[in-house]
């Protein structure tokens, strides 16, 4: 059966509704990025840039990076962007846009994300690279999904437990990361952690300006959890959805990110600019090597 037109929403040129990209513009190795203007960031290092396109948040670019083509994607802030730049990459592979009929043969895309954090953690200092082993997702996209079997609820369940969660919020999910990328991108330059992907940045993420938190101790918490030796380590706010749809739909996929702050400490980097640069490097040439 085709899919419906109100379902997979194609622009007039046959473009993918949101991202504006059509399946010829896409490499299989993909780069997602927060902030659009971190993509003119990463594709600075490439030897030629063959495509470009920018719709709201999602600006891309597609080019050749050491002989290997590359897409480079911004995915604005949050998991329900994140719906949609994984929703719609995977279209643009696995779907067949003119019958509108999936694909017999599927493609599984490698997709690393380069993005900021901040740690919970004293020993995680600001401007080191994280790696997310783990993802726990405080956002609710993978219950929207038939995700259970992808879940690592006994994580949740022992997190649930440790915090006194409070059932009005969405429901912990944790999700791993791929591992052969995990392996491939690690280094004695990385650390490895495990990741809080939150559904927005002040309140959820335990910040106070003007308004009083439902749970004054729950980073503290995050902070003091430990199952069987796994510690939450940072906070930001895609990777959960990244791990978790990557996961049901095929595709591998890898969190990096830049320590920019210590929410122990209190401190934040005074570099980030240049450790946001670092790890693009670094993360290009682990690609490649
Ligand atoms: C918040 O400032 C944003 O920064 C982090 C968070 O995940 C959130 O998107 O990542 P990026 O720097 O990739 O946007």
């Amino acid at each position: 059966m085709p899919i419906k037109d109100s379902e997979l929403i194609l622009n007039p040129d046959g473009s993918v509704y949101h991202l504006n990209i059509r399946p010829e513009h896409l490499a299989k190795t993909v780069i997602t990025v927060g902030d659009p203007d971190r993509v003119d960031g990463v594709t600075k290092y490439f030897d030629s840039v063959s495509f470009k396109t920018r719709k709201r948040e999602f600006h891309t670019q597609t080019g050749l990076y050491k002989n290997k083509p590359i897409t480079v994607i911004s995915t604005g802030i949050g998991t329900d962007n994140i719906d949609i730049v994984f929703n719609e990459l995977d279209a643009l592979v696995n779907i067949d846009l003119e019958t509108r009929e999936i694909k017999k043969d599927l493609t599984a895309l490698d997709i690393v994300r380069i993005g900021t954090s901040g740690s919970i953690q004293k020993d995680i200092p600001i401007d080191a690279f994280l790696i997310s082993e783990y993802a726990v997702g405080f956002d609710s996209l993978l219950h929207f999904y038939n995700s259970e079997a992808i879940q690592n609820k006994d994580i949740s369940e022992a997190l649930i437990k440790h915090t006194g969660w409070d059932k009005q919020k969405s429901s912990p999910y944790v999700v791993k990361g791929d591992d052969s990328l995990f392996k491939k991108l690690s280094s004695d330059k990385t650390h490895a952690g495990f990741t809080a992907t939150n559904v927005g940045f002040y309140g959820p993420q335990g910040r106070v300006l003007r308004l009083a938190l439902q749970d004054a101790a729950l980073n503290d918490k995050l902070a003091s959890f430990n199952y069987k030796g796994l510690s939450i380590t940072n906070m930001e706010m895609e990777t959960s959805g990244i791990y978790g749809l990557a996961k049901l739909l095929g595709h591998r996929a890898l969190s990096m990110n830049a320590i920019i702050a210590n929410r122990a400490t209190g401190e934040f980097t005074k570099n980030g600019k240049n450790t946001v640069d670092s790890l693009i490097q670094y993360t290009l040439d682990k690609l490649t090597e």
